[in-house]
Parts: C-alpha cells; sequence; structure tokens
C-alpha cells in the first residue's frame, strides 16, 4: 500500500513547475502502477494547451472555473468543480483558467516526472527502465 499526503510533495522532485501550471504527482511510473495520479494548479488567467498523443488522460475539477476547448470539435466547456472530462480520444484541447484552478488528474501510461510539453502540447512518452545520471530510470521510447 502506498500512502501520501500533499505535505510530502511540496518542493520535491514531485513537486514540478511549468509556465502556467504547477502539478504534484502522487504517483509516477516509478510506483510501478499503470498510470500516474496528480493533483495540479493550473495559474489564474493562464491558456495551456495541451495535447497527449501518447497518453489517456482523466481530469477532475475541484477549485476554480475554467473553459476547456475540444481544439478538434471546436466545443467549449465549462470546468468548475465536479466536472470531469476525460481524453480518451487524444484531443488536441486548450484550458483556459479563468481564477486558479485546481484539478486532479490520472494518466496512462503513467508519467515518470521528467516530461516536458514539446511546442505542440505533447509529452513524450518515457519508461522507467533504464538507470540515468541522477540515479533515476528513464528512457525515451516514442
Ligand atoms: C489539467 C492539466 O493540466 N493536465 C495536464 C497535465 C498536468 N498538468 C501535469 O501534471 O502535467
Amino acid at each position: 500500500m502506498i500512502v501520501r499526503s500533499l505535505d510530502e510533495m511540496i518542493g520535491s522532485e514531485r513537486d514540478v513547475e511549468a509556465p502556467t501550471f504547477r502539478s504534484r504527482r502522487f504517483l509516477l511510473a516509478r510506483d510501478r502502477l499503470p498510470f500516474s495520479f496528480h493533483d495540479t494548479w493550473l495559474y489564474a488567467g493562464s491558456e495551456t494547451s495541451m495535447w497527449y498523443r501518447h497518453h489517456l488522460e482523466v481530469v477532475y475539477c475541484i477549485e476554480g472555473e475554467g473553459r476547456l476547448e475540444d481544439l478538434e470539435s471546436g466545443e467549449v466547456y465549462e470546468i468548475r468543480p465536479g466536472v470531469m472530462y476525460a481524453l480518451d480520444g487524444h484531443e488536441r484541447h486548450v484550458l483556459r483558467a479563468q481564477t486558479d484552478l485546481r484539478m486532479v488528474c490520472v494518466f496512462t501510461p503513467p508519467l515518470t516526472g521528467h516530461e516536458v510539453h514539446d511546442d505542440d502540447g505533447v509529452y513524450p512518452l518515457l519508461t522507467d527502465t533504464q538507470p540515468t545520471t541522477n540515479g533515476e530510470t528513464t528512457q525515451t521510447v516514442g
């Protein structure tokens, strides 16, 4: 069994900052589950374009307000606490945070924690199979 609290994430390697969000990764690939589990804050006024070509993601809003645009269908959805969306078709999308937006995210396959969005908002497909210089085990496979 794995039990972790948000306090343990803050300031650790599992606490990742990006230009438009901060994400605390409770579960990553190294935890050997088939998904990763994140508590993500998107900053008020920010706009994040994403396209998870290699991953499926489910997102559940627990605080804040924003708008989600599906860039393939053009549909726009209001995001508020209690709203979930699932990117079951690898849709390109943009998330606009009107206030700070707190989202619980599940990714499969799990993130390793070393992914960075490319210019299209894509995370590469990494696996934790080979040692790296910092003692982590990460390999790019896609
Ligand atoms: C809702 C959202 O931002 N999903 C994207 C991934 C997440 N921010 C993360 O942990 O990288």
